[in-house]
């Protein structure tokens, strides 16, 4: 299985009493895959895995491998600050028929580069499938930077990163060093920026809302066509800085549920939308 192109990172529906919505992950699942997306990522940042439960967790992946059945690729994220669950959550995912997994490095109690590079050797030994590292150093507070990838692909097999950071000299600095790793994109709002760097993809929260604007800027930039790329991105950049204004995941959660798919609130401490805010996201319906 490849990675690549336009692959959505699932926000997880829950229900208004904040358990999670299965029929939602179904439902979200076949409308994304109608779409034409090239894959999934499940319980990322934008999943809210920490606010999950193990269980809960093992659940959503099996709901969207099994509705997905094949059609294209899933990738599990299984990170956790503890190293044996992120190796049964690995487990687990081979076990159900992911086809790859990721994962934060662990954070909070600022391991050591060798301790970080030792977790993603016991989750890769777990699992046995594809590793994609996901670096997000707005979140986690670790950086995976050219300098110390290394040290992870020194202990394991790595196949790709999910770079999450504004930082492109950076981006390019890991292509140039490792030119067959597999590049994805994580910032929506800079896909753009990102496609001459060499990426194979993009790994969003927003491709749950408006997958088709992202694939018009890919196909525009594959064709040289510049302008319409450009044209697209400043259309989908109005909508994810009214996004951001509404944590992302909660704003998407509205939209999803104002077209259809309920998808409830984000889980505490994430605050319920105020009416100013449910405003400004009903202005964003009419741009998607
Ligand atoms: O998975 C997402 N990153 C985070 C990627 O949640 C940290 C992005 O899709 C952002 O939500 C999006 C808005 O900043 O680019």
């Amino acid at each position: 299985m490849k990675f690549e192109g336009i692959i959505p990172a699932l926000i997880t529906p829950l229900n208004d009493d904040y358990s999670v919505n299965y029929d939602s992950v179904r439902a979200l699942t076949n409308r994304l895959i109608d779409k034409g997306v090239n894959g999934f990522y499940v319980c990322g940042s934008t999943g809210e895995s920490f606010l999950l439960e193990k269980e809960e967790r093992m659940k959503v992946l099996e709901t969207v491998v099994e509705e997905t059945a094949g059609r294209v690729p899933v990738i599990a994220h299984v990170g956790d600050i503890w190293a044996d669950r992120a190796a049964e959550l690995a487990a687990h995912a081979a076990k159900v028929g992911a086809n790859a997994v990721s994962a934060v490095p662990p954070f909070y109690f600022k391991f050591t580069f060798d301790e970080i590079a030792e977790y993603y050797k016991i989750i890769q030994n777990a699992a046995g499938l594809p590793l994609i590292v996901y670096n997000v150093p707005v979140l986690s507070g670790v950086s995976v930077t050219s300098d110390n990838i290394g040290q992870i692909m020194a202990s394991c097999d790595v196949e790709g990163i999910k770079f999450t950071s504004n930082d492109m000299f950076e981006l390019s600095k890991i292509r140039a060093a490792y030119p067959d790793l597999c590049l994805l994109n994580g910032f929506d709002e800079i896909f753009i920026n990102a496609l001459p760097v060499g990426i194979q993809g993009a790994i969003g929260s927003t491709y749950n809302i408006m997958s088709d604007k992202f694939f018009t800027i890919l196909n525009g930039f594959n064709a040289g066509d510049l302008d319409a790329a450009r044209e697209m991105q400043k259309k989908a950049n109005e909508i994810i800085n009214i996004l951001i204004k509404t944590d992302v995941k909660s704003g998407i959660k509205y939209l999803l549920t104002k077209t259809g798919i309920p998808c409830g609130p984000c889980r505490r401490p994430f605050a319920a939308l105020t009416k100013e805010k449910t405003d400004m996201l009903d202005k964003v319906l009419e741009l998607l």
